[in-house]
């Protein structure tokens, strides 16, 4: 496939940014701040919701004008235009890439092939909704009669980071006489941990699984089958009480003994990482309820619109977009630190490691040329303050130059005394220290002895990124996931990389299904890998009995 886009490192834009962050190379932060005295006003943003102040990046008002050209000479918004039209641009898969259908309103119009799919979506969305009210009013019994008091989402990658994401972060709504457990993982101890305390009788199952097809699902959804089916008598017919499926896959869906009734459907151009606010939200709903998923969704939208139709300079994916491929390429950052100051968001760093690096941890452009720069940098976090007595050691004085994205909200969903004032002013203080760090100078004027300066030196001058909002609703959480999801996409855009597929996750699960018969097979089986693998593969046979 042949794209018209000039590579990378010849768009004119690239090559004045090249030059350009040659010049502001030797910049501190602190003469960027002192030579402009509202910087810190000025390199803000709100749309949606969200303020971000980016003053805090190692940027010039010339850096943020190449940017800007770069993003336009990367033809982005065409690629805007074209997902949003629903054409296929998920080209290796020869596949539309229309998440952002699945949060248009009802009444909206985004087509695949010709046809709009908004209608589906929102009939999928009115069954939830029905679904969720029965459970959470307690009118949908299982088997022996029992109201459903706990939900099991069984599920992977994005059938499974999205719904436990939301769910943490959304606790504070959700409806709290309902227990919810996530299982994912083949290690069977995931499944056993989750359902240890639970009665049969009174626990609901969501096999969550776009193909459902996926090893480590069907291998927990068929062990949850064996304990309800223990726990309440051997009845077969207990099973359509107690599982539902979010699939595309009917047939199988209903070979497994789930009605098909109750199975949630999505669709082929819903990707797993992008699929959170599709029926694979249903635990989500189930949790917070059919209004607050609205919400949720609501927010999504609200996100959207802006990225299609904001200038690119007051964008907010845009801008955080281009800031990270600065970073990483200018500036050589490898990894993108994600740190919330709030606790709801746990595990929204470990959200993001799916969105941005199993999007765009590629090696070859969509014309499949190899890559002569980096792509998705690394990201990781931690709720802060947690991390500031952990790893914030190695970003405030470590020898690695590492971006962080914090985000924070003015209010606390549930106040306690000086909490929020204290959690707000170690956010504000990182950000600070960060950029400004301490000088020599500084460090002797307290009277620190000399051997001591060079250790109690802050560098500073290390970039940062502050999302503010008001505080963690449905809406805000739509918008903050939207925001995320199209800063993956702008920066796909700018690599010339496709952020729609995964093929990288292939490799592994096809050695995987060769060696699960040979370490099952009874007699010995005749091993043709090197022979690291050979061995492990021998020891383990050996030692296992
Ligand atoms: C996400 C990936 C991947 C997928 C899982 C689960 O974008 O495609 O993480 O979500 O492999 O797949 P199933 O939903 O088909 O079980």
């Amino acid at each position: 496939m042949k794209s018209k886009l000039r590579p990378l490192k010849n768009r004119p834009a690239f090559k004045a940014l090249a030059a350009h962050a040659k010049k502001i190379k030797g910049l501190h932060l602190r003469q960027l701040f002192a030579a402009a005295p509202k910087r810190g006003e000025r390199m803000t943003l709100e749309a949606a919701g969200l303020f971000l102040d980016y003053s805090k990046n190692r940027v010039t008002s010339e850096t943020m004008k190449l940017l800007g050209q770069l993003a336009v000479e990367s033809g982005l918004r065409a690629r805007i235009q074209a997902m949003f039209r629903g054409e296929k641009i998920n080209l290796t898969e020869n596949r539309a890439v229309l998440h952002v259908a699945l949060r248009a309103p009802r009444g909206a119009s985004r087509l695949v092939d010709g046809k709009n799919v908004v209608p589906e979506v929102h009939a999928v969305l009115d069954k939830m909704a029905k679904f969720a009210e029965r459970i959470r009013r307690g009118r949908w019994l299982g088997h022996t009669g029992q109201r459903i008091r706990n939900v099991v989402n069984i599920g992977i990658g994005g059938s499974d980071l999205g719904p436990v994401m939301a769910y943490e972060a959304l606790k504070h709504y959700s409806q709290r006489d309902l227990t919810f457990r996530f299982v994912s993982n083949v290690d069977g101890i995931d499944f056993v941990e989750a359902v240890r305390d639970l009665a049969p009788a009174e626990t609901l199952f969501i096999v969550s699984s776009k193909t459902f097809t996926t090893q480590e699902t069907m291998t927990n959804a068929e062990s949850a089958r064996a304990w309800l089916l223990a726990g309440l008598g051997g009845n077969r017919k207990a099973v359509a009480r107690h599982f539902v499926a979010v699939s595309t896959n009917a047939e199988k869906v209903t070979a497994f003994g789930i009605d098909p009734a109750n199975m949630f459907g999505f669709w082929d151009w819903v990707g797993g990482r992008y699929s959170m606010d599709s029926a694979i939200g249903l635990s989500t709903m189930l949790a917070i309820g059919p209004k607050n998923f609205r919400a949720l969704l609501a927010g999504f939208h609200q996100m959207d619109e802006h990225f299609r139709t904001a200038p690119f300079a007051k964008n907010l994916p845009v801008l955080l977009g281009l800031l990270s491929v600065w970073n990483t390429e200018f500036l050589g950052a490898e990894t993108v630190a994600v740190l919330p100051y709030e606790n709801y968001l746990k595990r929204f760093p470990a959200y993001l490691q799916q969105l941005t690096m199993e999007s765009n941890g590629k090696h070859v452009t969509l014309d499949g040329q190899a890559v002569s720069y980096q792509t998705s940098p690394i990201y990781w976090g931690e709720p802060g303050t947690n991390g500031q007595h952990s790893f914030y050691q190695l970003i405030h004085q470590g020898t690695r130059l590492i971006p962080c994205d914090f985000i924070a909200f003015l209010h606390a969903l549930t106040p306690l005394g000086r909490h929020h004032d204290l959690l707000l002013a170690n956010v504000f203080a990182q950000a600070e220290a960060l950029a400004f760090g301490k000088t020599a100078a500084e460090v002797e004027a307290e009277g620190i002895p000399a051997w001591l300066v060079p250790h109690r030196v802050f560098e500073g001058n290390r970039p940062s990124n502050l999302l503010l909002a008001d505080r963690l609703t449905p809406t805000v959480l739509g918008t903050l996931v939207a925001l995320y999801e199209h800063v993956v996409f702008t920066q796909g855009a700018i690599w010339n990389i496709n952020p729609f597929d995964q093929w990288g996750v292939e490799l592994g699960k096809a050695l995987a299904q060769r060696i699960v018969p040979e370490l099952e097979s009874r007699s010995s089986p005749r091993l043709q890998h090197d022979s690291s693998t050979n061995n492990l593969i021998r020891r383990y046979r050996r030692l296992k009995q």
